[in-house]
């Protein structure tokens, strides 16, 4: 008996980091998943000709496309991937919603908020035709975070009292790194808060399963020019910092920092979860672990036990290898294009939806009103006397 699946048409436009990145999880999906649909790599697009086809050739792409507009007019494109840098999200997106085109998009949803409020309702509107669209908010996908959000479902936290994140990266501490287009407010919206603030706002908002309903925030620049690459200087227009206290929706308070400043830190995306009845604790520099305090046992026993996240019962583990077999950022997308093309044949609504990645911007703008003076802000008198 034949077990054919239908295939779906991919068209990814951008090939750096997310490019690379999203092009594995396609390629490999169905090899360790079983989604109804399996993705054909059909075209991938880019403005240099050479470049995009040498990726393309690299990245196992069919055919390229030099013209996004041109790539969503394809027959054979049924989903469009955006990972491109924040300013060409929005149109994109619309445009290929209003194609009839599925759309996963790369966080954060979009520049301002007034473009993703757009994303939102093309996306309400597409929803209408069984169009279906999500925002790539990969850390859901982490085994370990999705394992801590069916912990606090299930209610063995108990009530929310403190959320603690961080999103830690160090590449700009050198101030004579060059100017890059995550440094202009035009290309990507703002600095650390949108690139880093973003994926833990998610994070938070997902694992309690409650939204910030206000902030209070702080944001800096360290670095205001930076060497251009040809031989003269550009203006840094971003954040390179930002921290912000949130209040929860269900009364509990957390704080959140975002930094490319943090010297050592690579790509420490941490979480803490204070709860009535446990504790629960994330790093992301060791992902394939959860640290649990359970509020119940004795005190003379106590203490934080380590939980390794890779038996097969744990989210999207039993996929992959037997336990102890560790697993890596690139699962992360591959979880993330399962669950999207799992969505799309089963005829359901993906998450994060467009609506949950304009939640997050809404965060985002708040923290940037709040930061410019919006809120606030109380000076400590200098001095003894
Ligand atoms: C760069 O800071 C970056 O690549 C982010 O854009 C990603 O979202 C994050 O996962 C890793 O760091």
């Amino acid at each position: 008996m034949s077990t054919a699946r239908e295939t779906i048409g991919i068209g990814m436009v951008g090939h750096a980091f997310m490019g690379a990145v999203h092009s594995h999880a396609w390629r490999s999906v169905h090899r360790f998943f079983t989604p109804p649909l399996i993705p054909r790599l059909a075209v991938l697009g880019g403005r240099d000709e050479a470049r995009t086809k040498a990726a393309a050739e690299r990245f196992g792409w069919a055919e390229t496309e030099t013209d996004w507009r041109a790539l969503i007019a394809r027959d054979d494109v049924d989903l469009v991937d955006i990972c491109t840098p924040g300013e060409h999200h929005a149109e994109i997106a619309i445009a290929a919603l209003e194609a009839g085109k599925h759309v996963l998009c790369e966080k954060p949803l979009a520049n301002s908020l007034a473009e993703a409020e757009a994303m939102a309702r093309a996306a309400e509107k597409a929803r209408e035709n069984g169009v279906r669209s999500m925002v790539a908010f990969n850390y859901r996908r982490v085994p370990a975070l999705a394992h801590a959000r069916n912990l606090v479902a299930n209610g063995a936290l108990g009530e929310i009292r403190h959320v603690r994140t961080v999103y830690l990266q160090d590449w700009l501490s050198d101030p004579a790194s060059p100017m890059t287009w995550r440094l202009h407010k035009d290309k990507a919206g703002s600095g650390a808060l949108g690139d880093l603030g973003a994926h833990i706002v998610d994070a938070a908002q997902f694992v309690t399963g409650e939204t910030v309903t206000g902030v209070s925030a702080l944001t800096d620049t360290f670095v205001k020019e930076r060497p251009d690459g040809n031989g003269g200087t550009g203006q840094v227009t971003v954040d390179d910092a930002a921290l912000f206290l949130g209040r929860l929706s269900g009364g509990g308070v957390a704080s959140f920092e975002a930094t490319r400043y943090a010297l050592g830190r690579k790509n420490s995306m941490r979480l803490e979860v204070n709860g009535s009845k446990a504790s629960l604790a994330f790093d992301f520099e060791s992902m394939n672990e959860l640290s649990w305090f359970a509020g119940e046992d004795p005190a003379t026993e106590a203490g934080f036990r380590r939980i390794l996240v890779t038996e097969p019962g744990h989210p999207y583990v039993g996929a992959w290898w037997p336990p102890g077999h560790l697993l890596g950022y690139e699962h992360t997308f591959t979880h993330e294009v399962a669950d999207l093309l799992t969505a799309i044949g089963d005829g359901r609504d993906p998450e994060p939806s467009f609506e949950d990645g304009l939640r997050v911007q809404r965060v985002l703008d708040a923290v940037e009103r709040s930061a410019a003076g919006e809120a606030g802000w109380t000076a400590v008198p200098a001095g003894v006397a």
